[in-house]
């Protein structure tokens, strides 16, 4: 009894953990972990399961790697030890579970949900958390909205599809020397976000898109898009969506004998892809936001830590990883796990991370996110250029005429 009441004080002390709507908010939930020290909820959610459940468990791995480092340098808060718990769930990347999922974590108490993977999935629950106060930090979401509607905790460690899609326009006409372009998207909000940021991109640098088909992110048959796309004969086609469909579409090119360039965002830029499209992912063009891994001053021993434990990285888990530790620095500046208190802390980050120096806009985004793209050489993905982004340097403190708004 004794020891759970001291449990109990010092939850509420550090405002542990974050109150559901439907709790009393002066009675925080909380628990012990099995060293004393007070629980911290960290929801995330992503699709487990189904054609994008390679990813899923990729972002998974990136939080829980965070959470054990942090957990085991013992690390504290408001000079209090605390233990990270992960509570990962299975959105299924269906928008409609992910409103689920979000009422599931709401009631839990979460202190804080890095997810979800999509954008789909990501910004019908964002609603969810900002009514009830919670921070979402999205590693992967890209399309633009998630961050432009006034939700003070919502946050990006990425760079959207605004920048992404402008700069695949202009590569596709510039650099790739295409004229005439076909576009597919998979009706996400996602892909079909990301196609029109590129079909501006694309016209404003002088390229023509000449048709713009669509299909759906459980299709596996494209034959009668890309036989009509074949008589068109573009110099270019485009795929916003992920790999599941873009590796099948590729493979389907090949078999058609439609020889057009084949160009995705980072939907397809996976180790998924590879296997997947096999023979047919040679020559294929995807972007990345960010700079590549390698090249950043943390990446390569990241890269090792990760794929010690979890075998390759995907895709995201770097970016996973950087959203953990920007809250857990967060919580650490406000002295407090409660989201109320550590939100306005979040406008003020300026992290050394993995994927890049992170600090954010007045709206949530990531400042001076850069795109790469990479081509498939030999069954690996090799850096063509990137473009845009502040140079990959330490944390510093921002210039007074880039400092974030607050939220
Ligand atoms: N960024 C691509 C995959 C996730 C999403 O935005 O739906």
């Amino acid at each position: 009894m004794k020891k759970i009441m001291t449990v109990a004080a010092l939850a509420a002390a550090l405002g542990l953990a974050a109150c559901s709507k439907n709790e009393n908010k002066d009675a925080p939930a909380a628990t012990a972990g099995a060293d004393g020290a007070v629980v911290i909820k960290v929801g995330h959610a992503a699709p487990l399961t189904g054609p994008q459940a390679h990813l899923g468990k990729d972002n998974e791995n990136g939080v829980r790697l965070a959470i054990d480092e942090l957990n085991s340098k013992g690390f504290e808060i408001g000079g209090k030890k605390v233990t990270f718990e992960l509570m990962s769930e299975d959105d299924q990347a269906d928008p409609r579970i992910a409103t689920t999922v979000a009422k599931k974590f709401v009631d839990e108490g979460v202190n804080v949900v890095i997810g979800h993977l999509n954008s789909g999935t990501t910004i019908p629950a964002s609603r969810i958390y900002n009514e009830a106060g919670i921070v979402e930090v999205s590693p992967s979401a890209t399309n633009p909205k998630y961050t432009q509607q006034g939700y003070k905790g919502a946050f990006r460690v990425m760079a959207n599809d605004i920048q992404q899609g402008k700069a695949l326009g202009e590569f596709a006409v510039k650099d790739m020397g295409a004229k005439k372009i076909a576009i597919i998207d998979d009706r996400t909000a996602y892909g079909q976000g990301l196609a029109d940021e590129f079909e501006k991109g694309v016209t404003a640098s002088g390229g023509s898109v000449i048709v713009r088909e669509f299909t759906n992110d459980k299709a596996s048959d494209f034959t009668a898009i890309l036989t009509k796309i074949k008589g068109q004969k573009p110099d270019l086609v485009f795929y916003g969506g992920m790999d599941g469909q873009g590796a099948p579409m590729a493979r389907q090119m090949k078999t058609l004998g439609l020889t057009a360039k084949f160009l995705g965002g980072d939907g397809i830029h996976t180790a998924e892809f590879m296997k997947l499209a096999g023979p047919a992912a040679e020559g294929v063009t995807a972007s990345l936001p960010g700079v590549p891994l390698e090249s950043m001053p943390h990446g390569p021993d990241f890269k090792q830590r990760f794929e010690s434990k979890y075998g390759v990285i995907q895709l995201y888990a770097p970016y996973c990883y950087d959203a953990m530790m920007v809250v857990a620095e967060a919580m650490k500046r406000a002295g407090s796990a409660d989201p109320a208190k550590y939100m306005p802390e979040m406008g003020k980050t300026n992290h050394d991370g993995v994927t890049a120096n992170i600090t954010f806009d007045g709206n949530g985004d990531l400042q001076g996110g850069a795109i790469t793209v990479y081509r498939v050489e030999g069954g690996q993905w090799k850096f063509i250029k990137t473009i845009g982004g502040a140079p990959a340097a330490p944390a510093a403190a921002p210039a007074a005429d880039t400092a974030p708004a607050a939220k």
